[in-house]
């Protein structure tokens, strides 16, 4: 079977630069893809796919070195295996709260084969095409379970959560977290309280052996993350970096070419 080659990077004891996808275009996710990153996640939780343009967006990342990763709408059965079974090489589970929580996402990613406790139902149409004629046999193995800590239940558990074993790490999604540390949506990362639950969320996956990732709102922050140790980092999503392109295009077509002379009011 085609390895993870994100997990390839963790086992290494690599870090890894993951895009997100909010846009539901399979064009945007295989130029993103191609850009240089090492995984791209499709965001079926907040982003605007849903199964058709999900299935077109891994099809796309096929043709690009990015691994591919789904952030499902939420903790079922249906929709992990659906991702999967479509070819995603790992899932993002939103709002994961409690051990049982953990559980059930983490054995929706796993067939109950070769000892593994596991959920998966059986049939990966489009897992066999892009893995290979083997890739019931190690599935269980190369597909990245990743549960989200953003809720104060999360954080409270976050240490028995991250023991869970069909979990291979935990995600943390820094703006649920801050609501609901009481810090409003949009909490600066560097806000002691916010800083302090990143860092034991953190440490409960060192403590298990587990990796760690976050979603950042910026390269900025990215950038910090990683240099804390954090495995997996995401600087924002295409929406932010496309509007974020065009406001700086604009501002310097409409800016004065003061360097010529030329200015006008
Ligand atoms: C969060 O920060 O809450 C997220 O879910 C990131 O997408
Ligand atoms: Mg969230």
């Amino acid at each position: 079977m085609k390895s993870n080659r994100l997990l390839d990077l963790f086992r290494a004891g690599q870090s890894a630069v993951a895009g997100w996808m909010s846009i539901d275009s399979a064009f945007a996710a295989e130029l993103v893809g191609a850009s240089g990153f090492d995984a791209v996640v499709i965001d079926c939780q907040h982003g605007m796919s849903g199964h058709a343009q999900m299935l077109a967006m891994l099809q796309a990342l096929s043709h690009t070195p990015a691994v591919p990763l789904v952030r499902v709408s939420q903790n079922s059965l249906g929709e992990i295996n659906r991702a999967l079974d479509a070819g995603a090489y790992g899932v993002i589970c939103p709002l994961v709260n409690s051990v049982a929580d953990a559980v059930a996402f983490g054995r929706a990613c796993r067939y109950p084969l070769d000892g593994f406790e596991g959920d998966r139902s059986f049939g990966p149409a489009r897992g066999l095409l892009v893995g290979g004629a083997d890739y019931p046999q190690h599935a269980n193995t190369e597909m990245l379970a990743l549960a989200m800590i953003e809720t104060q239940a999360g954080l409270d558990a976050v240490e028995a959560i991250a023991s869970v074993p069909q979990i291979d790490g935990l995600f943390i999604g820094p703006s649920d977290l801050g609501i609901a540390l009481g810090l409003g949506p949009g909490a600066a990362y560097t806000h002691p309280t916010l800083a302090a639950a990143i860092a034991r969320i953190q440490h409960a996956c060192t403590a298990a052996g587990k990796v760690a990732g976050i979603w950042c709102g910026s390269a900025e922050m990215a950038r910090d993350m990683l240099a804390q140790g954090l495995q997996l980092v995401v600087p924002g999503h295409d929406a932010l970096w496309l509007k974020a392109e065009i406001a700086r295009r604009l501002a310097v077509v409409r800016s004065p070419r003061l360097e010529s002379g030329l200015a006008t009011p």
